[in-house]
């Protein structure tokens, strides 16, 4: 008969990693409230937040909320003799590095490493036998990174993913919460249902109309129930609420599509105008394809933002995989005129926002010999 061993999974996610970053780069910030994002431009800023450190949340600022908010929000506690927020852009070459050499110090004290964003990984350290020794791991990493890089970060110890990530949350910031197996439950029961990765705010608000609000209540739901209500899906949530998976902690992390989108200075429908941001966007993108090493892919999709917020979203996917920007920038047209007359925006609406967007990757045929650690792809937003 074989034993399972039970897998001691880590999660370590950074604290408000960019402003956390911007901080460090800039002696006067530190101690203030950090708003990275668009440029306010006194309140008539345009684009969102992109993080806040944990001072500005305070003031009720948080990631995608549109600028001009957070703004209005920063000036209300000024008001109020509460320190001045700062915004500042945000330098995305210099967090890549910065998340490159965290990603390096983890990756080398795991089994098996998988990042999961810029700011985020998942380590497999089940060889240490007992979570009281990954636990010390845990607190081992956090002091090696606030040593070489001056900044926190979250861990959470779980006997999988799924809990491991949900651990790094519940003690933010520069939090640890170890959960030993036999604790999966009683941690997960009384959370909010969508503490469960998947469980966004149209599966909750599905989940709260039929009374599921905690895991303890998803709990209670039957497996044909739930899947009658949300499909196939519905069957993996019985067992995320049931603290239960099997995802391994994995390198082939694939990300599956890779877009940008712009917020324009003002609402516009000269098509000349938007014609040329597609174009950079398009190019833009597919340098990214190009530089996370993907050959080709499949789907082509625009976004369009009109100016009363409405966002429409149109895909294609064309016989043959995309290789070329050209080929790229044709399906990108074909999404995007609709938009700029009666076909796809009756009312001539000016539009604030584009997003190209390529789904469906392909990578780069492997090149015979084999790719070493250090070339293999890191993932970034
Ligand atoms: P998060 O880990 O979601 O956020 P955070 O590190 O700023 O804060 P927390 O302490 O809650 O973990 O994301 C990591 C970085 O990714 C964040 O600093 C900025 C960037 N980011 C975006 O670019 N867009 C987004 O929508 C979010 C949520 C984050
Ligand atoms: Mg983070």
């Amino acid at each position: 008969m074989t034993e399972l061993a039970t897998r001691i999974v880590m999660h370590v996610d950074m604290d408000a990693f960019y402003a956390a970053v911007e901080e460090r780069q800039n002696p006067e910030l530190r101690g203030k409230p950090v708003v990275v994002g668009a440029d306010p431009k006194d309140g008539h800023g345009r684009g969102v937040v992109t993080t806040a450190n944990y001072l500005a949340r305070r003031y009720g600022i948080g990631s995608a909320m549109p600028i001009s908010r957070a703004w209005r929000a920063a000036e209300g506690a000024r008001r109020r003799g509460e320190p001045a927020a700062i915004f500042v852009l945000g330098d995305h070459a210099l967090y890549r590095t910065v998340s490159g050499r965290i990603m390096n110090v983890l990756e080398s004290r795991s089994d098996l490493f998988q990042q999961a964003s810029i700011d985020e990984a998942y380590l497999d350290v089940s060889s240490l036998n007992t979570f009281e020794t990954a636990a010390h791991l845990a607190r081992e990493i956090k002091e090696e990174i606030a040593a070489r890089e001056g900044l926190t970060c979250s861990v959470g110890v779980a006997p999988n993913k799924l809990v491991a990530k949900i651990a790094s949350d519940f003690q933010k910031p520069d939090g640890l919460t170890v959960i030993r197996p036999d604790a999966v439950q009683e941690f997960l029961d009384p959370m909010p249902a969508r503490v469960i990765p998947g469980i966004g705010p149209k599966a909750d608000a599905l989940l709260r109309g039929r009374g599921v609000t905690t895991v303890r209540d998803l709990r209670a739901v039957p497996l044909d129930e739930l899947t009658a209500w949300l499909g196939r899906w519905g069957a993996g949530l019985y067992a995320s609420a049931r603290g239960i998976s099997d995802d391994p902690v994995s390198n082939d992390w694939e990300r599956k599509s890779i877009g940008e989108q712009e917020t324009f200075e003002r609402d516009t429908l000269e098509a000349g105008f938007i014609v040329d941001r597609a174009k950079a966007l398009t190019s833009h993108v597919f340098r990214g394809l190009i530089a996370n090493q993907f050959a080709e892919f499949r789907t082509v999709s625009v976004t369009v933002r009109f100016s009363n917020f409405t966002t429409l979203t149109r895909s294609h996917t064309p016989k043959q995989p995309i290789k070329s920007a050209d080929d790229m920038w044709i399906e990108v047209m074909a999404l995007l005129l609709p938009f700029l007359d009666h076909r796809e925006n009756p009312k001539l609406r000016p539009i604030r926002l584009i997003g190209v967007r390529a789904e469906r990757l392909a990578r780069l045929e492997a090149a015979g010999d084999e790719t070493t650690k250090e070339d293999a792809l890191r993932p970034h937003r």
